[in-house]
């Protein structure tokens, strides 16, 4: 039977949530790994019953985990009638398929978990299309593998040919789907590109706010620009890029972008959403890096950006923005970490008053390039 996500049916299956130290995560990250994974299942409006966290000293082929942790798992899941299982790692079909028939369960992975959030926190036309395309491709080896039901011969009309089983009729139609959506995307980023030229046109400098999820981003937008972008304590709540007009005092700086926020393990359905969402990046004159500096992971999440930004080809000025200050508990070990990123300031962005550092760099830096623009107009 079709399994149904969980956000198409109102009854709660009892719940398992899943944490895996797979043995590509780092020991010292872990914990944090794992706090974002209960983010990721609450910003999803998931409810469980139970967590269980296990350490992998090898990834099985077949199944993921390997043979006496599932065996742990399936012990745990028959004492409490475990239907649904939620993991913290990606698994291929073939691993999710297996795992689900050795536990009788349903299984859902973290890019099944990250997709839903991303279909709820799609706004735009746009991102409404990326969702779904990331989506569609998920589906694809899901259904591809499935076993004998679909694979009967159906006698359907429109079928094509006689040899046409049900199974390849749904995945040609996902094939076609997806070219649908992509060629749609095509003309909506042509009318973005318009939109685009016509704000570079003008010769404004632009500067975009990147970072990991829930760094702060969209809170510093609002803070800057006087906006009211929403802005959570919820993974992904932004998804679409808002532009606005950046003004210190009387001064214009710019326009200032919010954008979507990274995370590690980033699932490669996703990627390409990523790349036309931050395709803005490539015209920004100045990043604003926004780092959680109150999470003990920020050095990995500012590797997880880098990382990501390479990928994306986009090399620019940067400034770190070490952000939640005011949850920093060791204020005097963060400054020596922090002394490597450079230029950096250090921000509570819930409080104004601290945002100081950060508007006189913008300031400074706005009078740089004027006289840099003003001096190649002499030249
Ligand atoms: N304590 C504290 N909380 C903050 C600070 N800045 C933001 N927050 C909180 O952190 C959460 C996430 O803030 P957002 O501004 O939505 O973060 P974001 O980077 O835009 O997140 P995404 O759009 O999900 O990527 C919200 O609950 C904010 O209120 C800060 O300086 N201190
Ligand atoms: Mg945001």
């Amino acid at each position: 039977m079709a399994r149904k996500p969980y956000y198409d049916t109102d009854e709660h299956q009892k719940t398992l949530i899943l944490g895996i130290q797979a043995p590509y995560h780092r020991t010292k990250d872990i914990e944090s790994y794992f706090a974002e994974f209960r983010s990721l299942v609450k910003t999803n409006r998931n409810e469980y019953d139970a967590e269980l966290y296990i350490k992998l000293r090898a990834v099985d082929t077949g199944f993921f985990i390997t043979r006496g942790k599932i065996e742990e798992i399936k012990k745990l899941v028959d004492e409490l009638g475990i239907k649904d299982i939620i993991v913290s790692e990606s698994l291929t079909a073939q691993q999710e398929r297996n795992l689900s028939e050795v536990l009788d369960c349903n299984i859902y992975d973290r890019t099944h978990l990250i997709l839903e959030i991303f279909e709820k926190a799609a706004h735009s036309a746009e991102g409404k299309k990326q969702v779904a395309i990331a989506q569609l491709q998920y589906k694809k080896p899901r259904i591809a593998g499935q076993g004998i039901m679909m694979s009967q011969q159906s006698g359907v009309m429109g079928s094509r040919g006689p040899g046409e089983t049900a199974k390849e009729r749904e995945l040609r139609h996902i094939n076609q789907q997806i070219h649908k959506l992509k060629e749609e995307l095509k003309e909506l980023q042509k009318t973005r590109a318009t939109q685009r030229k016509k704000r570079l046109e003008i010769g404004e400098p632009q500067v975009a706010l990147i970072g990991y999820t829930n760094a702060g981003k969209s809170t510093i937008l609002n803070a800057l620009t006087k906006s009211n972008v929403l802005a959570e304590d919820k993974l992904f709540a932004t998804l679409d890029t808002t532009t606005r007009e950046l003004w210190i005092g009387p001064k214009k700086i710019g326009l200032v972008s919010d954008t979507v926020g990274f995370i590690q393990l980033l699932p490669h359905q996703l990627i390409d959403a990523f790349k036309s969402t931050l395709a803005e990046l490539s015209y920004a004159d100045l990043l604003l890096h926004v780092v959680d500096a109150s999470d003990n992971s920020w050095p990995l999440h500012v590797k997880v950006v880098h990382e990501i930004l390479d990928e994306l080809k986009i090399n620019k000025p940067m400034l770190y923005v070490f952000n939640k200050s005011d949850r920093v508990e060791n204020m005097f070990a963060l400054q020596t970490e922090i002394a490597a990123y450079r230029p950096h300031v250090v921000v509570s962005s819930l409080q104004k008053s601290s945002l100081q550092p950060l508007l006189d760099y913008l300031l400074s830096w706005h009078a740089t390039i004027a006289k840099e623009s003003h001096t190649a107009d002499n030249e």
